[in-house]
Protein backbone atom coordinates (compact mmCIF):
# COMPACT_ATOMS: atom_id res chain seq x y z
CA UNK A 1 0.00 0.00 0.00
CA UNK A 2 1.40 3.43 -0.95
CA UNK A 3 1.30 6.15 1.71
CA UNK A 4 2.52 9.73 1.75
CA UNK A 5 4.59 9.13 4.88
CA UNK A 6 8.21 10.07 4.34
CA UNK A 7 10.80 7.54 5.43
CA UNK A 8 14.26 8.45 6.68
CA UNK A 9 17.15 6.07 7.24
CA UNK A 10 19.78 7.22 9.75
CA UNK A 11 23.17 5.58 10.22
CA UNK A 12 24.63 6.49 13.62
CA UNK A 13 21.16 6.83 15.16
CA UNK A 14 22.50 5.92 18.61
CA UNK A 15 24.90 8.89 18.63
CA UNK A 16 24.36 12.47 19.81
CA UNK A 17 23.15 13.81 16.46
CA UNK A 18 21.24 10.64 15.55
CA UNK A 19 19.05 10.95 18.63
CA UNK A 20 18.24 14.65 18.05
CA UNK A 21 17.64 14.11 14.35
CA UNK A 22 15.24 11.27 15.16
CA UNK A 23 13.23 13.59 17.40
CA UNK A 24 13.23 16.30 14.74
CA UNK A 25 12.02 13.93 12.01
CA UNK A 26 9.35 12.31 14.22
CA UNK A 27 8.06 15.81 14.90
CA UNK A 28 7.60 16.25 11.16
CA UNK A 29 5.68 13.02 10.71
CA UNK A 30 8.53 10.91 9.35
CA UNK A 31 8.84 7.17 9.76
CA UNK A 32 12.40 6.80 11.08
CA UNK A 33 14.64 3.79 10.47
CA UNK A 34 17.98 3.59 12.24
CA UNK A 35 20.95 1.35 11.71
CA UNK A 36 22.52 0.03 14.90
CA UNK A 37 25.76 -1.92 14.97
CA UNK A 38 26.01 -5.13 16.88
CA UNK A 39 27.75 -5.02 20.26
CA UNK A 40 27.74 -7.37 23.23
CA UNK A 41 26.09 -4.63 25.31
CA UNK A 42 23.89 -2.50 23.05
CA UNK A 43 23.76 1.14 24.10
CA UNK A 44 20.44 2.75 23.24
CA UNK A 45 20.60 5.29 26.08
CA UNK A 46 20.09 8.35 23.89
CA UNK A 47 16.96 6.83 22.34
CA UNK A 48 15.47 5.51 25.59
CA UNK A 49 13.18 8.51 26.10
CA UNK A 50 11.38 7.74 22.87
CA UNK A 51 8.25 5.91 23.91
CA UNK A 52 8.04 2.09 23.84
CA UNK A 53 5.29 2.54 21.25
CA UNK A 54 7.57 4.41 18.90
CA UNK A 55 10.40 1.94 19.44
CA UNK A 56 8.09 -1.06 18.93
CA UNK A 57 7.05 -2.82 15.76
CA UNK A 58 4.03 -0.62 15.15
CA UNK A 59 5.84 2.60 16.01
CA UNK A 60 7.53 5.12 13.82
CA UNK A 61 11.13 4.28 14.84
CA UNK A 62 12.50 0.97 13.67
CA UNK A 63 16.03 -0.17 14.48
CA UNK A 64 17.95 -2.43 12.10
CA UNK A 65 21.21 -4.28 12.66
CA UNK A 66 24.01 -3.14 10.36
CA UNK A 67 27.55 -1.83 10.12
CA UNK A 68 29.36 0.62 7.86
CA UNK A 69 31.86 -2.16 7.19
CA UNK A 70 29.25 -4.44 5.62
CA UNK A 71 28.47 -3.48 2.02
CA UNK A 72 25.95 -6.26 1.43
CA UNK A 73 24.04 -5.45 4.60
CA UNK A 74 23.88 -1.75 3.68
CA UNK A 75 22.55 -2.61 0.21
CA UNK A 76 19.84 -4.88 1.64
CA UNK A 77 18.90 -2.30 4.27
CA UNK A 78 18.42 0.49 1.73
CA UNK A 79 16.24 -1.75 -0.45
CA UNK A 80 14.21 -3.03 2.50
CA UNK A 81 13.51 0.43 3.95
CA UNK A 82 13.19 2.20 0.58
CA UNK A 83 13.88 5.56 2.27
CA UNK A 84 13.22 8.97 0.78
CA UNK A 85 16.15 10.42 2.73
CA UNK A 86 19.36 8.85 4.07
CA UNK A 87 21.44 10.61 6.73
CA UNK A 88 24.96 9.20 7.08
CA UNK A 89 25.95 10.10 10.64
CA UNK A 90 27.82 6.89 11.52
CA UNK A 91 31.52 7.39 12.16
CA UNK A 92 34.47 6.72 14.39
CA UNK A 93 34.04 10.34 15.40
CA UNK A 94 36.89 10.91 17.88
CA UNK A 95 39.78 12.84 16.34
CA UNK A 96 42.29 11.81 19.01
CA UNK A 97 41.41 8.12 18.66
CA UNK A 98 41.88 8.34 14.89
CA UNK A 99 45.66 8.76 15.40
CA UNK A 100 45.72 5.36 17.15
CA UNK A 101 43.20 3.67 14.81
CA UNK A 102 43.77 5.26 11.39
CA UNK A 103 42.93 2.19 9.30
CA UNK A 104 39.70 1.49 11.16
CA UNK A 105 38.76 5.19 10.97
CA UNK A 106 39.34 5.18 7.20
CA UNK A 107 37.30 2.01 6.76
CA UNK A 108 34.26 3.31 8.66
CA UNK A 109 34.36 7.03 7.82
CA UNK A 110 35.68 6.96 4.24
CA UNK A 111 35.03 3.58 2.62
CA UNK A 112 31.91 3.19 4.78
CA UNK A 113 30.43 6.30 3.17
CA UNK A 114 31.27 4.91 -0.27
CA UNK A 115 29.60 1.59 0.62
CA UNK A 116 26.47 3.45 1.62
CA UNK A 117 26.47 5.61 -1.51
CA UNK A 118 26.84 2.48 -3.63
CA UNK A 119 23.93 0.92 -1.72
CA UNK A 120 21.85 4.01 -2.53
CA UNK A 121 22.81 3.77 -6.19
CA UNK A 122 21.56 0.17 -6.33
CA UNK A 123 18.56 1.06 -4.17
CA UNK A 124 17.46 3.87 -6.47
CA UNK A 125 17.53 1.46 -9.45
CA UNK A 126 15.52 -1.15 -7.56
CA UNK A 127 12.98 1.27 -6.05
CA UNK A 128 12.69 3.37 -9.19
CA UNK A 129 13.02 6.80 -7.58
CA UNK A 130 15.63 9.16 -6.17
CA UNK A 131 16.89 8.91 -2.59
CA UNK A 132 18.23 12.11 -1.04
CA UNK A 133 21.55 11.72 0.81
CA UNK A 134 23.14 13.71 3.64
CA UNK A 135 26.85 13.26 4.42
CA UNK A 136 28.16 14.36 7.82
CA UNK A 137 31.21 16.36 6.77
CA UNK A 138 33.21 18.25 9.35
CA UNK A 139 35.12 21.45 10.06
CA UNK A 140 38.06 19.07 10.58
CA UNK A 141 38.36 19.18 6.76
CA UNK A 142 39.75 22.73 7.12
CA UNK A 143 42.37 21.64 9.67
CA UNK A 144 45.25 24.06 9.31
CA UNK A 145 43.13 26.98 8.19
CA UNK A 146 44.26 29.38 5.50
CA UNK A 147 41.59 32.02 6.25
CA UNK A 148 39.08 32.91 8.91
CA UNK A 149 36.16 32.58 9.09
CA UNK A 150 36.03 29.40 7.06
CA UNK A 151 33.47 29.22 4.26
CA UNK A 152 32.41 26.63 1.67
CA UNK A 153 35.28 27.78 -0.55
CA UNK A 154 38.08 27.74 2.05
CA UNK A 155 40.75 25.17 1.00
CA UNK A 156 40.85 21.90 2.93
CA UNK A 157 43.95 20.83 4.89
CA UNK A 158 42.99 18.05 7.32
CA UNK A 159 45.25 17.45 10.33
CA UNK A 160 44.23 13.97 11.48
CA UNK A 161 43.38 10.53 10.09
CA UNK A 162 39.78 11.42 11.01
CA UNK A 163 39.91 14.58 8.90
CA UNK A 164 41.53 12.77 5.98
CA UNK A 165 38.88 10.01 6.05
CA UNK A 166 36.07 12.60 6.20
CA UNK A 167 37.67 14.40 3.24
CA UNK A 168 37.33 11.24 1.13
CA UNK A 169 33.67 10.85 2.16
CA UNK A 170 33.06 14.51 1.34
CA UNK A 171 34.60 14.31 -2.13
CA UNK A 172 32.99 10.97 -3.06
CA UNK A 173 29.63 12.56 -2.22
CA UNK A 174 30.44 15.63 -4.34
CA UNK A 175 31.75 13.43 -7.14
CA UNK A 176 28.63 11.22 -7.17
CA UNK A 177 26.52 14.39 -7.29
CA UNK A 178 28.56 15.88 -10.13
CA UNK A 179 28.33 12.55 -11.96
CA UNK A 180 24.63 13.20 -12.11
CA UNK A 181 23.08 10.33 -10.20
CA UNK A 182 23.17 11.34 -6.51
CA UNK A 183 21.09 13.99 -4.76
CA UNK A 184 23.86 14.34 -2.16
CA UNK A 185 24.53 17.25 0.20
CA UNK A 186 27.40 17.64 2.66
CA UNK A 187 26.96 19.53 5.90
CA UNK A 188 30.35 20.91 6.94
CA UNK A 189 29.39 21.08 10.58
CA UNK A 190 31.56 22.79 13.17
CA UNK A 191 31.71 21.37 16.69
CA UNK A 192 28.27 21.00 18.23
CA UNK A 193 27.58 19.87 21.74
CA UNK A 194 24.76 19.05 24.14
CA UNK A 195 24.05 17.09 27.31
CA UNK A 196 24.06 14.02 25.02
CA UNK A 197 27.62 14.64 23.81
CA UNK A 198 29.96 11.66 24.26
CA UNK A 199 31.95 11.91 27.47
CA UNK A 200 35.32 11.69 25.68
CA UNK A 201 34.84 15.02 23.87
CA UNK A 202 36.32 17.99 25.65
CA UNK A 203 33.16 20.00 26.43
CA UNK A 204 31.36 17.07 27.99
CA UNK A 205 34.49 15.89 29.77
CA UNK A 206 34.68 19.36 31.35
CA UNK A 207 30.99 19.74 32.29
CA UNK A 208 30.89 16.23 33.73
CA UNK A 209 33.99 16.97 35.84
CA UNK A 210 32.67 20.36 37.00
CA UNK A 211 29.48 18.74 38.28
CA UNK A 212 31.28 15.84 39.97
CA UNK A 213 33.91 18.12 41.55
CA UNK A 214 31.20 20.39 42.95
CA UNK A 215 29.66 17.40 44.75
CA UNK A 216 32.98 16.01 45.96
CA UNK A 217 32.84 12.99 43.64
CA UNK A 218 36.05 13.94 41.79
CA UNK A 219 39.11 16.01 42.70
CA UNK A 220 40.91 16.94 39.47
CA UNK A 221 40.39 17.15 35.72
CA UNK A 222 43.18 16.17 33.31
CA UNK A 223 43.19 17.99 29.98
CA UNK A 224 45.51 18.49 27.02
CA UNK A 225 45.70 21.63 24.87
CA UNK A 226 43.75 24.44 26.52
CA UNK A 227 44.62 26.97 23.80
CA UNK A 228 42.77 25.29 20.91
CA UNK A 229 39.98 27.50 19.56
CA UNK A 230 36.65 26.03 18.49
CA UNK A 231 33.34 27.29 17.11
CA UNK A 232 30.93 25.49 19.44
CA UNK A 233 27.21 25.27 18.67
CA UNK A 234 24.22 23.33 19.99
CA UNK A 235 23.44 19.92 18.45
CA UNK A 236 19.60 20.32 18.29
CA UNK A 237 20.08 23.51 16.21
CA UNK A 238 22.46 21.68 13.88
CA UNK A 239 20.26 18.66 13.06
CA UNK A 240 17.67 21.11 11.77
CA UNK A 241 20.22 22.28 9.21
CA UNK A 242 20.81 18.68 8.06
CA UNK A 243 17.11 18.27 7.34
CA UNK A 244 16.85 21.66 5.62
CA UNK A 245 19.66 20.67 3.23
CA UNK A 246 17.68 17.66 2.03
CA UNK A 247 14.53 19.74 1.48
CA UNK A 248 16.28 21.75 -1.28
CA UNK A 249 15.63 20.76 -4.88
CA UNK A 250 19.32 21.31 -5.66
CA UNK A 251 21.82 19.44 -3.49
CA UNK A 252 24.78 21.48 -2.23
CA UNK A 253 27.34 21.81 0.57
CA UNK A 254 26.91 24.13 3.54
CA UNK A 255 29.01 25.33 6.47
CA UNK A 256 27.01 25.12 9.70
CA UNK A 257 28.58 27.15 12.51
CA UNK A 258 27.95 30.00 14.93
CA UNK A 259 30.63 32.38 13.66
CA UNK A 260 32.11 32.72 17.17
CA UNK A 261 35.25 31.06 18.46
CA UNK A 262 36.37 30.29 22.04
CA UNK A 263 39.31 28.49 23.58
CA UNK A 264 39.09 25.29 25.60
CA UNK A 265 40.34 27.45 28.49
CA UNK A 266 37.37 29.83 28.11
CA UNK A 267 35.00 26.86 28.12
CA UNK A 268 36.61 25.69 31.39
CA UNK A 269 36.37 29.14 32.93
CA UNK A 270 32.65 29.44 32.12
CA UNK A 271 31.77 25.88 33.09
CA UNK A 272 33.54 25.94 36.47
CA UNK A 273 32.27 29.50 37.01
CA UNK A 274 28.68 28.30 36.59
CA UNK A 275 29.03 26.43 39.91
CA UNK A 276 31.14 29.14 41.59
CA UNK A 277 34.46 27.35 41.08
CA UNK A 278 37.83 28.61 39.74
CA UNK A 279 39.01 26.25 37.01
CA UNK A 280 42.69 26.96 37.75
CA UNK A 281 42.41 25.07 41.04
CA UNK A 282 41.26 21.82 39.43
CA UNK A 283 42.89 21.39 36.02
CA UNK A 284 45.98 19.27 35.48
CA UNK A 285 47.86 19.23 32.20
CA UNK A 286 48.43 15.75 30.76
CA UNK A 287 50.88 15.72 27.82
CA UNK A 288 49.37 12.42 26.61
CA UNK A 289 46.16 14.27 25.79
CA UNK A 290 47.87 16.56 23.24
CA UNK A 291 47.44 15.48 19.61
CA UNK A 292 50.35 14.73 17.24
CA UNK A 293 48.93 17.38 14.89
CA UNK A 294 46.43 19.90 16.21
CA UNK A 295 43.74 22.05 14.65
CA UNK A 296 44.51 25.36 16.35
CA UNK A 297 41.62 27.52 15.22
CA UNK A 298 38.13 26.95 13.84
CA UNK A 299 35.57 29.66 13.18
CA UNK A 300 32.89 29.10 10.55
CA UNK A 301 30.74 31.45 8.52
CA UNK A 302 27.10 30.30 8.36
CA UNK A 303 26.24 32.99 5.78
CA UNK A 304 25.34 30.61 2.94
CA UNK A 305 23.17 28.49 5.24
CA UNK A 306 21.39 31.60 6.46
CA UNK A 307 20.79 32.99 2.98
CA UNK A 308 19.81 29.75 1.20
CA UNK A 309 18.34 27.57 3.97
CA UNK A 310 17.02 30.28 6.28
CA UNK A 311 19.04 28.59 9.06
CA UNK A 312 20.67 30.30 12.01
CA UNK A 313 21.93 29.07 15.38
CA UNK A 314 19.62 29.80 18.31
CA UNK A 315 21.67 28.79 21.34
CA UNK A 316 24.33 31.16 22.73
CA UNK A 317 27.72 30.01 24.02
CA UNK A 318 26.80 30.89 27.61
CA UNK A 319 23.48 29.07 27.22
CA UNK A 320 25.21 25.99 25.86
CA UNK A 321 27.68 25.82 28.76
CA UNK A 322 24.91 26.38 31.32
CA UNK A 323 22.67 23.72 29.73
CA UNK A 324 25.46 21.15 29.78
CA UNK A 325 26.65 21.91 33.33
CA UNK A 326 23.09 21.84 34.69
CA UNK A 327 22.33 18.50 33.04
CA UNK A 328 25.56 17.00 34.35
CA UNK A 329 24.82 18.31 37.82
CA UNK A 330 21.55 16.34 37.75
CA UNK A 331 23.46 13.25 36.62
CA UNK A 332 26.10 13.71 39.32
CA UNK A 333 23.40 14.14 42.01
CA UNK A 334 21.90 10.80 40.99
CA UNK A 335 25.39 9.32 41.05
CA UNK A 336 25.91 10.73 44.54
CA UNK A 337 22.55 9.35 45.72
CA UNK A 338 23.42 5.90 44.36
CA UNK A 339 26.90 6.01 45.88
CA UNK A 340 28.63 4.88 42.70
CA UNK A 341 29.98 6.03 39.36
CA UNK A 342 27.12 6.77 37.05
CA UNK A 343 27.24 7.22 33.30
CA UNK A 344 24.45 8.15 30.97
CA UNK A 345 25.89 5.83 28.38
CA UNK A 346 27.34 8.51 26.11
P1 LIG B 1 28.74 10.14 17.87
O1 LIG B 1 27.90 10.56 19.03
O2 LIG B 1 30.12 9.65 18.12
O3 LIG B 1 27.91 9.00 17.09
C1 LIG B 1 28.52 8.21 16.11
C2 LIG B 1 27.53 7.14 15.67
O4 LIG B 1 28.17 6.30 14.69
C3 LIG B 1 27.08 6.20 16.80
O5 LIG B 1 25.72 5.90 16.62
C4 LIG B 1 27.92 4.96 16.56
O6 LIG B 1 27.33 3.77 17.05
C5 LIG B 1 27.93 4.95 15.04
N1 LIG B 1 28.99 4.09 14.48
C6 LIG B 1 30.32 4.13 14.75
N2 LIG B 1 30.96 3.19 14.04
C7 LIG B 1 30.02 2.53 13.30
C8 LIG B 1 30.05 1.46 12.39
N3 LIG B 1 31.20 0.84 12.07
N4 LIG B 1 28.90 1.06 11.82
C9 LIG B 1 27.71 1.67 12.15
N5 LIG B 1 27.62 2.68 13.03
C10 LIG B 1 28.76 3.11 13.59
O7 LIG B 1 28.85 11.31 16.79
P2 LIG B 1 27.96 12.65 16.64
O8 LIG B 1 28.58 13.71 17.46
O9 LIG B 1 26.53 12.31 16.79
O10 LIG B 1 28.29 13.04 15.12
C11 LIG B 1 27.50 12.53 14.06
C12 LIG B 1 28.32 12.58 12.78
O11 LIG B 1 28.69 13.92 12.50
C13 LIG B 1 29.62 11.79 12.79
O12 LIG B 1 29.84 11.29 11.50
C14 LIG B 1 30.67 12.82 13.13
O13 LIG B 1 31.93 12.41 12.63
C15 LIG B 1 30.12 14.02 12.40
N6 LIG B 1 30.44 15.33 12.95
C16 LIG B 1 30.23 15.59 14.26
C17 LIG B 1 30.47 16.85 14.76
C18 LIG B 1 30.21 17.20 16.20
O14 LIG B 1 30.73 18.23 16.66
N7 LIG B 1 29.42 16.43 16.92
C19 LIG B 1 30.92 17.87 13.89
C20 LIG B 1 31.10 17.56 12.54
C21 LIG B 1 30.85 16.29 12.08
P3 LIG B 1 27.63 3.24 18.55
O15 LIG B 1 26.57 3.88 19.42
O16 LIG B 1 27.46 1.77 18.41
O17 LIG B 1 29.01 3.66 18.93
O1 LIG C 1 38.48 18.39 21.06
C1 LIG C 1 41.30 19.82 22.89
C2 LIG C 1 41.61 19.01 21.65
O2 LIG C 1 37.69 16.02 21.02
C3 LIG C 1 38.36 19.78 20.97
C4 LIG C 1 34.34 15.79 16.87
O3 LIG C 1 32.94 15.84 17.06
O4 LIG C 1 34.43 18.14 16.38
C5 LIG C 1 34.93 17.13 17.24
O5 LIG C 1 36.35 17.04 17.13
C6 LIG C 1 39.69 20.43 21.34
C7 LIG C 1 40.90 19.83 20.60
O6 LIG C 1 36.63 17.76 19.49
C8 LIG C 1 41.28 17.54 25.71
O7 LIG C 1 43.02 18.90 21.46
C9 LIG C 1 42.14 19.45 25.23
O8 LIG C 1 41.73 20.87 20.16
O9 LIG C 1 36.13 17.84 21.87
P1 LIG C 1 37.18 17.43 20.93
P2 LIG C 1 37.34 17.88 18.06
O10 LIG C 1 38.66 17.23 18.02
O11 LIG C 1 37.30 19.33 17.68
C10 LIG C 1 34.72 17.94 14.99
C11 LIG C 1 34.09 19.08 14.22
C12 LIG C 1 34.33 16.59 14.51
O12 LIG C 1 33.99 16.42 13.35
C13 LIG C 1 34.63 15.44 15.41
O13 LIG C 1 33.84 14.30 15.06
O14 LIG C 1 39.95 20.20 22.71
N1 LIG C 1 41.42 19.07 24.15
N2 LIG C 1 42.08 18.53 26.19
C14 LIG C 1 40.86 17.88 24.41
N3 LIG C 1 40.04 17.11 23.68
C15 LIG C 1 39.60 15.95 24.23
N4 LIG C 1 38.75 15.15 23.53
N5 LIG C 1 39.99 15.56 25.49
C16 LIG C 1 40.81 16.31 26.27
O15 LIG C 1 41.17 15.95 27.39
Amino acid sequence: MQTDTRRALITGITGQDGSYLTEWLLGRGYEVHGMVRRSSSPCLGRLAHLTPESLGVGGRVTLHAGDMGDAGGLARLVQEVAPHEVYNLAAQSHVGVSFDQPTYTADVNAVGALRLIEAIRGGQDAIGRQIRFYQASSSELFGRVSESPQTESTPFHPRSPYGVAKLYAHWITVNSRESGWLHGSCGILFNHESPRRGEAFVTRKITRAVARISLGLQKKLSLGNLDALRDWGYAPDYVEAMWLMLQQDDPDDYVIATGETRSVREFCEKAFGRLGLDYREFIECDPRLFRPAEVDLLCGSPTKARERLGWKPRMTFDGLVATMVDADLELARRESDCGGVFSDGT
